[in-house]
């Protein structure tokens, strides 16, 4: 076996796992933190001087950053990859827009809304996070308005990264009622075989 995924399911590694499962790829999984703590193992700094996950070792090809991990890993196992130029900076467009308009917020309403990481719960400030992120909800939601998914009618690493990320929103009780075509797609992509056993 020659790839290794460091970082536990519910992190965002998840992501990666997901993308592992997709492909039916054989890989060793390691946390890549030391128990009870977030204290990166020597393996997993070797992968990723960050000391971040999820990280990957493929046969020595080391490389983190979640969206970064998952497109070499369609690339590489020629599925669920784009097939045309115009595909692939799609797909980079959607990885970059996902973690730079949307990321950062819908983690902290995420924390916010559930009190997790030490935060007490906070109704008002998850409200206000939630109202941030109705222009990008939106542009996801108008995207989709005519197509099942981010690049037409099939699946990809597009959607694969987008909804990885959207995934906090479920977990964060929205439902995207106003937003019905992205309420739609999430359900999709999230309902895969292979989304579901990334997560358990
Ligand atoms: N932009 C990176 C973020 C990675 C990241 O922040 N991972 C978190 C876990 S979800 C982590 O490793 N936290 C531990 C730390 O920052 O020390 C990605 O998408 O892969």
């Amino acid at each position: 076996m020659t790839l290794t995924i460091y970082g536990p399911p519910m992190s965002r590694a998840m992501r990666t796992l997901w993308m592992a499962h997709e492909l039916g790829l054989d890989f060793r999984h390691e946390y890549g933190f030391q128990e009870d703590a977030l204290v990166p193992t020597e393996d997993l700094v070797a992968a990723n001087p960050m000391g971040q996950v999820p990280a990957i070792d493929d046969d020595g090809v080391t490389l983190s950053e979640s969206m970064a991990i998952n497109i070499y890993l369609a690339k590489k196992h020629g599925k669920l990859a784009p097939k045309t130029l115009e595909d692939e900076a799609q797909t980079l467009r959607w990885s970059f827009w996902v973690m730079t308009a949307v990321e950062v917020t819908l983690l902290d309403v995420l924390l916010s809304a559930r009190g997790l990481r030490g935060r007490k719960q906070d109704p008002e400030a998850a409200a206000a996070g939630i109202a941030t992120l109705q222009h990008p909800f939106n542009v996801l939601n108008d995207a989709l308005s005519d197509r099942d998914y981010l690049l037409g009618d099939t699946f990809s690493v597009a959607d694969l990264n987008v909804a990885s990320v959207f995934a906090w929103a479920r977990a964060a009780g929205i439902d995207f009622a106003e937003q019905p075509h992205l309420g739609g797609w999430l359900g999709r992509c999230l309902g895969r075989e292979a989304a579901v056993r990334a997560r358990r």
